[in-house]
């Protein structure tokens, strides 16, 4: 078991080799005792959606078979991909509901421990959902808003107003013809359950759509949803610095860390945990102080609006554990491995579970109420200064971390790349059609131990940015970004090619920006829609040279977030295939014909540098088709005209 075989992260490899020392366990032994993993379910080729199957279909058969039911491997295939599709939108448009109640909570009452912070942001949404913004109170709006939202969710007639106001005129078009424009969120949800259940479709491309329909629900809906009331609740973020990596623990204070999805509760432990009283009761046991950091997308949303520092991604939520010095890790919903529970048994690591949606065997469970916030989150960090005691002496921090700036928003960055003084989107368009920056790529996404872990989101990241491709990153491939120090200023003139590198220099940014959490890639959607508003690079998203990529990618949600990028018109790479190979017919319309009818594919490439040369490659062809491509035609003169000019 080599170290450097399965992170690329340095922190990464030291806890790798001392979990092995001490023989504990992790995700990537777990991997290799799983190893080798079943054939049918990697290809998509297993049903068991009713009790007459299990059924599987042999991928090396002649003769095409089918299920008892007579579903064939593409019928197999597609159901699977939109159960992971109908799970994933869940997920992230659950998240966006839980928001929506603490923001209704917080419009109504007026003891509650949270309040609108972002008033600004709150007009400017309440404005697209068509509220009367003039002569009125913010609670008035913000009430009017609150309804309007909560209605989205589970409305039964009409189409999501969110996917009416916020994509290109263009784009809704596509849908529209297709029939694919979202109609609630939650029914979009429900109809893939339905019509995967056995008996109903049967046509892979007719189940497809109901895809695409469910996953923009979720991007231009749950998601965006969850990102704009987060904004007006917790604050619009604003480009902040911070710290990552494992070396963010300090042996010398009380750690608390925060992981999962939720700003919720977290926002409120950041608050909270500077308050002196508890700061004292820290100091009296012994510690310096109580230090607060955090793991996954809980850590994005708390750093993007609060600096507060990242102690790693998904794959180093063992790890941190394992450093001997996690008081107490809190966590909410999502990505939170079971095995947590064990492993922090073994420590006097207290795992601490909040939602009634999540618990976990092995740890302890305290329900998170909003009404009850700031009660909650002092109880919890007492808990952890009471546990600083129980510390083993011997305790092992890898001294390793980095800084980065993040914090930037669909809506700061017009201030950014315009100056203070001329905010818009102009001078992004205006780079890339004058070519100095070539396109933009979203980089997002999960780690997974079958690539080495943070190597493909660096990899693919160094090698855009070189060919001066603008980055945008959410995630944990943000998290990897900013641990290898490519979120500061400075790594532009180590990293990018020259175009990127004087543009990042002159408006002061790093050339991979930080845009939050993963909801928050509905700013990547919202960012895209503005910069076909500016002009000058075609009336469609489809038109744009850009593309995203998810070069570790393991998680439902993720499939969500591909497809709907694919279903917004964006060419989408990533490492690990979807599960669908054993469907040929199926194969071929995600990765190519799809084009034909939403403007964005699929692609699937494990070598990251091949995958950025794809996405590269994509780039100029959109560059080609915009004609923003056209060299500056070098006239070569000879003498006699040269002559001819010196006498004009
Ligand atoms: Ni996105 Fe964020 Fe990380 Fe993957 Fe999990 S934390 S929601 S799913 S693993 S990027
Ligand atoms: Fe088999 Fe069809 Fe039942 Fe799936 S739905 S388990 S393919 S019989």
């Amino acid at each position: 078991m080599d170290p450097k075989k399965r992170s690329s992260d340095k922190a990464s490899q030291e806890m790798i080799g001392r979990m092995a020392e001490a023989g504990q366990q992790n995700a990537w032994d777990r991997f290799e005792q799983q190893e080798p993993q079943c054939g049918f379910g990697k290809l998509g080729l297993c049903c068991r959606n009713c009790s007459m199957g299990p059924c599987r279909i042999d991928p090396f058969e002649e003769e095409p078979q089918v299920g008892i039911c007579g579903a064939t491997a593409d019928t197999i295939a597609a159901r699977n991909l939109l159960r992971m599709i109908a799970s994933g939108a869940a997920a992230h448009s659950d998240h966006g509901r839980d928001v929506a109640h603490t923001f209704k909570m917080a419009v109504e009452s007026d003891s509650c421990d949270y309040m609108i912070k972002d008033e600004l942001k709150l007009r400017e949404v309440a404005a697209r959902y068509d509220i009367k913004i003039e002569g009125r109170e913010t609670k008035e709006i913000a009430a009017d808003l609150s309804d309007a939202v909560m209605t989205e969710f589970g409305k039964q007639e009409g189409t999501l107003i969110s996917a009416a106001v916020y994509p290109p005129p263009a784009r809704q078009k596509v849908w529209k013809e297709l029939g694919v424009t979202p109609r609630s969120i939650d029914r979009e949800i429900v109809e893939i359950m339905h019509r995967t259940h056995i008996g109903v479709g049967s046509d892979y491309k007719n189940l497809i759509k109901q895809g695409l329909r469910a996953c923009l629900a979720d991007g231009w809906g749950g998601s965006l949803i969850a990102t704009e009331l987060s904004d007006i609740l917790f604050g619009s973020p604003s480009p902040i610095r911070f710290g990552a990596n494992l070396g963010v623990l300090d042996e010398k204070q009380v750690n608390i860390v925060v992981h999962g999805h939720e700003p919720t509760l977290s926002d409120i432990i950041v608050a909270v945990s500077a308050e002196g009283e508890l700061v004292k009761m820290a100091k009296d046991k012994g510690a310096e102080g109580i230090n607060l950091a955090g793991m996954c997308c809980t850590a994005n949303e708390i750093l993007m609006r609060h600096g507060i520092p990242v102690a790693g991604n998904f794959l180093q939520q063992e790890l941190a554990v394992m450093t001997g010095v996690v008081e107490v890790m809190l966590v909410d919903v999502q990505c939170i491995m079971p095995a947590l529970g064990s492993l922090s048994n073994c420590f006097h690591t207290k795992l601490i579970t909040t939602s009634p949606k999540c618990k976990i065997a092995g740890a302890e469970h305290i329900e998170f109420h909003e009404d009850r916030a700031v009660e909650t989150a002092r109880q919890i960090i007492k808990i952890a200064i009471e546990n600083f005691e129980k510390r083993e002496s011997k305790v092992r921090v890898p001294k390793m971390m980095e800084h980065g700036i993040a914090g930037f928003t669909t809506e700061n960055i017009f201030y950014h790349l315009g100056g203070q003084f001329r905010a818009s989107y102009r001078p992004l368009n205006d780079n890339i059609i004058n070519g100095r920056i070539r396109g933009a790529a979203g980089v997002v996404g999960c780690n997974n131990p079958k690539q080495v872990h943070d190597y493909g989101h660096l990899t693919m990241i160094k090698e855009l940015i070189k060919n001066n491709i603008l980055v945008v990153s959410t995630g944990c491939s943000a998290i990897a970004a900013a641990k290898e120090g490519l979120m500061r200023p400075e790594a532009a003139a180590k990293y990018c090619g020259k175009g990127l590198h004087e543009v990042c220099e002159t408006v002061g940014i790093p050339p991979v920006l930080h845009v939050g959490s993963c909801v928050d890639n509905s700013r990547i959607l919202t960012i895209l829609a503005n910069v076909v508003a500016e002009g000058g690079l075609g009336d469609d998203i489809s038109d744009l040279p850009v593309a995203g990529a998810a070069p570790e990618w393991m998680s439902e949600k993720a499939v969500s977030i591909g497809m709907y990028f694919v279903a917004s018109g964006v060419y989408t790479v990533i490492a690990e295939p979807l599960p669908i190979l054993g469907a040929p017919n199926l194969t071929r319309y995600l990765t190519d014909e799809i084009e034909k009818d939403v403007g964005g594919k699929w692609a699937f490439e494990r070598d990251p540098i091949k995958a950025a040369r794809m996405m590269i490659e994509h780039i100029e062809g959109k560059r080609d088709a915009l004609g923003i491509n056209v060299e500056k035609e070098r006239k070569l003169y000879d003498m006699e005209e040269r002559r001819a000019l010196a006498v004009e």
